[in-house]
């Protein structure tokens, strides 16, 4: 893990999506936080130990889904599947498949296995999955300004963990998509999938894959905005976490839990959030071949 000392900073971004508006002024006291994702051998570990079964490799309940079709009520998980040529892009379902037996044993679904990717980030886990590894390791997960505030890497107001350049002299200090979504990577930064953890240079807190490779989980419920500052100095939160009460919208039926850092599968074109202001809620129940997560600590 990597000691990240506290500091008051600006989160959240005024130049791109709305969900990261308004910027305002937030304190973390400091904390440990995971060097890179937790990797494939690291849950292995996990599992063996405990025996722990993720939310993908259980059937899911047929009475928490009542308008689901009962053929897709069986364990699996969703899987990104590049289209062949251009798509429509309002309509997720153009590169997101529900595969039967699809896990983190099996990331591409039955047939797909782990070989070569000892040392990459697990994926298919669950916001559940997340803090019951977090549990059995003795850690907890990051909120979303401890997570932000690492990902600044002390880059006050940068758009990038790296600076303000996308790719600075050209070259990819992440692993992103390259070229046009879903159906054209052009592999610039050599990864198509998920890339080993560290392969990309580490942040100015020396973190690495605070950008891209895959989201990851924050303990922080959703909210579609920032809260803006408060109206005195003196009130500038200190360690907020969106965790205590659940702020679902009445329409929403799952929780979402804040996801940040952006995939392997952001692509400038479609989706620039591989930047630490970027946001995503994602149903708790939602597991995928592009979110993955780490663990924070604080002392006492
Ligand atoms: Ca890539």
């Amino acid at each position: 893990m990597t000691w990240i000392a506290g500091g008051t900073f600006a989160m959240g971004s005024a130049d791109f999506y709305p969900e990261e508006r308004p910027v305002h002024q937030v304190a973390v006291d400091g904390f440990w936080i995971d060097t890179a994702p937790v990797t494939v051998t690291q849950f292995r570990r996990f599992v063996k130990q405990t025996g722990y079964v993720t939310l993908a490799e259980r059937a899911p309940v047929a009475a928490d889904y009542p308008a689901a079709d009962p053929a897709l009520l069986v364990p699996g998980s969703l899987v990104f599947q590049p289209a062949t040529g251009p798509v429509d892009l309002r309509d997720v379902r153009n590169w997101w498949a529900y595969v039967p037996g699809a896990s983190w044993r099996h990331p591409e679904g039955p047939g797909s296995d782990l070989s070569r990717r000892d040392q990459h980030p697990v994926t298919h886990v669950a916001f559940g999955d997340a803090l019951a590894y977090a549990a059995w390791a003795g850690k907890e997960l990051p909120t979303e300004a401890e997570w932000e505030f690492a990902a600044r890497g002390g880059l006050a107001g940068a758009a990038f963990a790296w600076g303000d350049e996308l790719a600075p002299g050209g070259e990819q200090l992440a692993n992103t998509w390259q070229g046009e979504f879903p159906w054209q990577n052009l592999l610039l930064d050599g990864y198509a999938g998920t890339s080993p953890v560290g392969a990309f240079t580490a942040n100015g807190y020396g973190l690495h894959d605070m950008a891209g490779n895959v989201w990851e989980w924050t303990s922080d419920y959703f909210r579609s905005r920032h809260q803006p500052d408060a109206a005195k100095a003196c009130c500038v939160p200190r360690n907020p976490r969106v965790g205590a009460e659940d702020v679902r919208g009445p329409a929403e039926q799952i929780p979402r839990r804040v996801i940040k850092g952006g995939s392997h599968l952001c692509a400038p074109s479609y989706c620039l959030r591989f930047r630490p202001a970027a946001r995503q809620g994602e149903a708790v129940d939602t597991s995928t071949s592009h979110i993955g997560f780490r663990c924070a600590l604080r002392p006492g």
